[in-house]
């Protein structure tokens, strides 16, 4: 098949991409390059790379013509940056959103898959988090992936366009960058360990996350892309289990074979205190099943990180 993938050269977009043309398929790359780069994407053949934006819909319809499906995966992924800029992450992560839906139908694609996140269920304590639950997003990043979601399921409904969102807990893997103040606790730790530096734990390090291996996440990807009669559903994504900051940065030492001094720095004004999803839904109706566990994704991230020092 051909698949669109927005967002193709950043995080887990380039890993998806590199799946895809794995296994013998075409694949068009929409990318801005803001924080997508053309290194994730280096030695993948068989990919075309459309360097535009999401926001011009025109771009994302020229892209999207041939493709039977469409992974969106371009956003604004910051929630800090979303309260910082809430109008610059509206346009990327809902007109976007609308636009690729647009080009979708326009251009008969046969499904979207579309990267939500685990933000949509905000402040909502219960764990752990099901998709049945009422969202309560507490930051417009929250309120632009389930507002996208509620485009998806209309999409569906209205014009035929199948699809599916999926809600990514905290992601983690090769190509994530660590250098943003907001980059992810895994990515940022595995840096500094590798470097011999401290690590700071934002609170006292007890908070609890539902960590994800890039790979499983592809793997939700391409179920998602091909299973039939999932369309207008929503997945949890991750592994259905709870890692503390604490006992992460001991894996992590672990992995890399050395250990860091360790610090505490007051927590992040509006860090939730655990995070942890159901994956049932996923099991059952995707066929998901998360097939690298958080200690053996940090080894696998650690010694991909050593290689390309
Ligand atoms: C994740 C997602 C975000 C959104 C959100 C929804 C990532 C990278 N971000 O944010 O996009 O979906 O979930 O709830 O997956 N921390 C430290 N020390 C550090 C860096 C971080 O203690 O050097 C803490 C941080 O305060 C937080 C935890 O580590 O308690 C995880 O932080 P994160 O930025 O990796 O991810 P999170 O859960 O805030």
């Amino acid at each position: 098949m051909r698949a669109l993938v927005t967002g193709g050269a950043g995080f887990i977009g380039s890993h998806i991409v590199q799946r895809l043309a794995d296994t013998g398929h075409d694949v068009v790359v929409l990318d801005n390059f803001l924080t997508g780069k053309r290194e994730n994407l280096a030695g993948i053949s068989g990919v075309r790379i459309v360097e535009d934006d999401v926001r011009d819909p025109k771009a994302v319809e020229a892209s999207a013509a041939g493709c039977e499906v469409i992974f969106h995966e371009a956003a604004i992924v910051s929630v800090p940056s979303s309260v910082e800029r809430p109008q610059e992450s509206h346009d990327v992560n809902i007109q976007g959103t609308l636009n690729v839906l647009q080009a979708a139908r326009v251009a008969r694609v046969r499904r979207v898959v579309f990267a939500s996140s685990a933000a949509i269920y905000g402040e909502e304590p219960t764990l752990p988090k099901v998709e049945s639950m009422r969202p309560e997003p507490i930051s417009p990043y929250g309120v632009e992936k389930i507002t996208s979601e509620h485009y998806l399921a209309t999409w569906s409904k209205l014009f035929g366009v199948e699809t599916v969102a999926l809600r990514y807990f905290n992601v983690f893997g090769p190509r994530q960058d660590p250098s943003s103040p907001y980059s992810g606790v895994i990515s940022v730790f595995v840096d500094r360990v590798l470097a011999g530096k401290p690590i700071t734990f934002f609170g006292d390090g007890t908070q609890s996350r539902d960590f994800v291996f890039v790979g499983n996440v592809v793997d939700a990807n391409i179920l998602a892309a091909t299973k039939r009669g999932v369309s207008g559903g929503v997945f949890n994504i991750a592994c259905g289990a709870r890692t503390t900051l604490v006992e992460l940065a001991t894996l992590i030492e672990r992995a890399a074979g050395r250990t860091v001094a360790r610090s505490v720095a007051p927590a992040r004004a509006g860090d939730i205190k655990d995070s942890v999803a159901d994956i049932d839904r996923a099991r059952a109706e995707l066929g998901y099943a998360p097939k690298v566990d958080v200690e053996d994704g940090l080894r696998q991230l650690v010694d991909h990180v050593r290689a390309s020092r």
